[in-house]
């Protein structure tokens, strides 16, 4: 059998949901519309654009395409101006150890995240390498919860989709996980990735020897 491990980006591999609030929090601010760190929770693993319909809709403003898409690009090149520093010592806690046994055991690896600044990430914190493939908010129709993204990736490794492991940090990116039929490991709350089919706190509560059986399996 072919295996194939897909991970998320943000919230798995760098924790850029802070940015992203922050993106956010300006827009609000100047819309008038609250928005705090929990608001910004619903945010995660969700497309950029449905991030602002959800925005739109917790002020009930109503907006002409043309502005909601200037303030689509607005709330990017903040973002953007935020990661600008972004460097290796984001990566998160543990994700090393990981990456590294499987590179070296020649796993076939690809990333499988909603961004469409998910190539950029990469090569600030100087990952591009690890990843055979690249699967981004830029090459998929249908956002997570749809298994799309994770379906595309797996052809894209000529992995088999049953022997596919993929880690996730939001609840849409594990229910696409187990509809497209891949073993799911949950990084965050276990309360929130409940369908999760393995649950860590983070990275560092994995074990090698876990990850050597996944291999296994
Ligand atoms: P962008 P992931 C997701 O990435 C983020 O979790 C989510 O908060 C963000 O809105 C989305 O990417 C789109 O990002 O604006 O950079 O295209 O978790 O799927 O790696
Ligand atoms: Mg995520």
């Amino acid at each position: 059998k072919n295996i194939g491990f897909i991970f998320d980006l943000d919230g798995v591999i760098v924790d850029t949901a802070g940015y992203h609030y922050l993106a956010w929090k300006k827009l609000a601010d100047e819309l008038g519309i609250p928005f705090d760190e929990e608001a910004n929770e619903a945010f995660k693993g969700v497309s950029r654009k449905r991030c602002l319909q959800q925005l739109l809709e917790m002020g009930q403003l109503t907006v002409s395409k043309e502005q909601f898409d200037a303030w689509l690009i607005s709330k990017n090149e903040d973002y953007l101006s935020y990661i600008e520093g972004m460097d290796s010592s984001e990566i998160l806690p543990g994700v090393m150890k990981v990456l590294d046994y499987l590179k070296e055991r020649d796993i076939p690896m690809a990333l499988g995240s909603a961004s469409k600044n998910a190539r950029a990430i990469l090569a600030k914190v100087g990952l591009t390498e690890y990843f055979d493939t690249v699967v981004d908010g830029k090459a998929v129709t249908k956002a997570k919860p749809d298994p799309e993204v994770f379906l595309i990736a797996a052809e894209e490794l000529g992995a088999d989709v049953k022997s596919c492991v993929v880690f996730e940090d939001a609840l849409a990116g594990i229910e696409a996980a187990n509809t497209a039929g891949m073993v799911s490991i949950g990084i965050g709350h276990p309360d929130i990735l409940t369908e999760a089919d393995y649950n860590f706190k983070d990275f560092t509560e994995i074990e090698l020897a876990f990850i050597k059986e996944l291999i296994q399996k």
